[in-house]
C-alpha cells in the first residue's frame, strides 16, 4: 500500500479534489475511512455516493475537514517487480498559526505525520488566492515547507486548483515563474480540468 496525500491550506479544495479523483479512478461509492478524533482514536468507515460526499464533506467554512479521511483506489501500480495499491488520503488544512481548536491541532499533527509516510504528495494551492493576494500572502510559509519537504523526498506535485476562477491563470503564471523546477499541474476540481494529468502523475510518480 502506498499513500498519496492531498495536503495544503484550508479551503483550497483538497476534499473536492479527493472526491473527483476517486471518480476518475471509477469510484462512485466512496468507502471512506476516517480517524475519529477522541480518546479512543477509532477508525470509522462510511459509505457515501460521490455526489452526497460533495454535499456533506466540502464547503467554504475553514477547516471543514477535521481529521484524516481516505479512500483505497482500485487497481495496482507497478514499481519494478512489485505491485502496489494506492490509498488516497485527504487531510486537515494547514496554517502558519497555532489553531485554537485542539481537535484541529491534532488533525494538523496527524497530517504532518502522514506527510512523512506519503509516497506521493499532492500539494494543493488555490490559484485564485495567489492571483488575488500575491505570492507573499497567497502562498503561506507552511506551503514553502510542504513543497521543500515534498521535493526533497520525491513524488511531489503542486496541484494548482480553481483555475476556473477569473484571473486564476495569473496565479498559475506567478507560481511557475517563482518555482520553475517544480512539477506544477493546473486543475479545477470543480470542472475536471487537469485531473487526467494528476491521475497520470499518480500512476507514474510513485
Ligand atoms: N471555483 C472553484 N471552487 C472550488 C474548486 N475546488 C473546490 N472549490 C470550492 O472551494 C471550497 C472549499 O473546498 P473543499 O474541498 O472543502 O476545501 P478543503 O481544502 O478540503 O478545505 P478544508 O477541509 O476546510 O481544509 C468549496 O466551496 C468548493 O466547492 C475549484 O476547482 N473551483
Ligand atoms: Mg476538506
Amino acid at each position: 500500500m502506498r499513500v498519496a496525500l492531498i495536503v495544503g491550506q484550508s479551503n483550497v479544495g483538497k476534499t473536492l479534489l479527493m472526491i473527483r479523483l476517486a471518480e476518475r479512478f471509477g469510484i462512485r461509492l466512496l468507502k471512506l475511512e476516517s480517524s475519529e478524533c477522541g480518546p479512543l482514536d477509532r477508525r470509522l468507515q462510511t459509505d457515501l455516493r460521490t455526489g452526497k460526499a460533495v454535499e456533506v464533506l466540502t464547503g467554504t467554512a475553514l477547516n471543514q475537514t477535521r481529521s484524516l479521511q481516505s479512500v483505497s483506489l482500485p487497481g495496482r501500480v507497478r514499481r519494478g517487480l512489485r505491485l502496489y495499491r494506492i490509498r488516497l488520503v485527504d487531510s486537515v488544512g494547514l496554517s502558519d498559526r497555532i489553531h485554537p481548536d485542539a481537535q484541529i491541532r491534532k488533525g494538523m499533527a496527524d497530517t504532518l505525520r502522514e506527510l512523512r509516510r506519503a509516497s506521493l504528495v499532492l500539494h494543493v494551492v488555490d490559484a485564485g488566492r495567489v492571483a488575488a493576494l500575491g505570492l507573499k500572502r497567497g502562498f503561506a510559509e507552511v506551503d514553502y515547507q510542504v513543497m521543500q519537504y515534498g521535493c526533497a523526498s520525491g513524488g511531489y506535485a503542486m496541484i494548482v486548483n480553481k483555475v476556473d476562477l477569473p484571473g486564476a491563470s495569473r496565479g498559475v503564471s506567478e507560481l511557475r515563474k517563482e518555482f520553475p523546477r517544480v512539477r506544477i499541474i493546473p486543475v479545477s476540481a470543480r470542472t475536471g480540468t487537469g485531473l487526467d494529468e494528476v491521475k497520470r502523475f499518480m500512476r507514474t510518480g510513485l
